[in-house]
C-alpha cells in the first residue's frame, strides 16, 4: 500500500511537470489494462543472411528500478550492430516502457508501455552512441534515461 501511494504521488508529481501538456495519456492507472497479448513480438528471424555475424543474436535487457524510482537498474548498456532484441522488465504498478533514441534525437524503436510485466522489441542498430530513455511524460526527466553504445 505504501509503494502504491508513493507511486501516485510520482503520477502526480510528474503530471505536475508537464501540466502546460496534453491529457492524451491519461489512461495510465486505470486499473483496467490488459496487455495486449503477445504478438510475437519477437519478429520471427527467418533470413539470417542479414547482420550476418555468426548466429551471436544481440540482446539487452532493461529492468526499471524494483524500488519504484523512476529509473532503470542501469544507466547504461552495449549491443553489437545490427538487429537488437530490446527486453523490457517493469516490476513496478507505475507503467514504463523502454524507447531507443538516435544521435539526431531520432526514435527508432520502444516497446509497449507497460505495468508489472515485460515485453521486447527489436531495433536496427548501427555502430554508434543511443540514449535509451521512458517515453512516460515526465519520467526522462526525472532519471529514466541512459546510453547505449553500439560498436
Ligand atoms: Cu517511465
Amino acid at each position: 500500500m505504501k509503494k502504491l501511494a508513493f507511486a501516485f504521488a510520482l503520477i502526480l508529481a510528474s503530471f505536475a511537470l508537464v501540466a502546460c501538456g496534453s491529457d492524451d495519456e491519461t489512461t495510465t492507472g486505470g486499473g483496467g489494462e490488459t496487455t495486449s497479448e503477445e504478438s510475437g513480438a519477437q519478429a520471427g528471424g527467418g533470413n539470417g543472411a542479414e547482420g550476418g555475424s555468426a548466429g551471436s543474436a544481440a540482446v539487452v535487457d532493461f529492468e526499471a528500478d524494483p524500488d519504484g524510482a523512476l529509473a532503470y537498474t542501469t544507466d547504461s548498456a552495449t549491443a553489437e550492430a545490427g538487429k537488437v532484441t530490446v527486453n523490457f522488465t517493469n516490476p513496478q504498478p507505475l507503467s514504463h516502457d523502454v524507447a531507443v533514441e538516435d544521435a539526431s534525437g531520432k526514435t527508432i524503436g520502444k516497446t509497449e508501455v507497460i505495468g508489472e510485466g515485460s515485453d521486447s522489441t527489436v531495433v536496427n542498430l548501427k555502430p554508434a552512441d543511443y540514449t535509451f530513455y521512458c517515453s512516460v511524460p515526465g519520467h526522462r526527466e526525472a532519471g529514466m534515461e541512459g546510453t547505449l553504445t553500439v560498436e
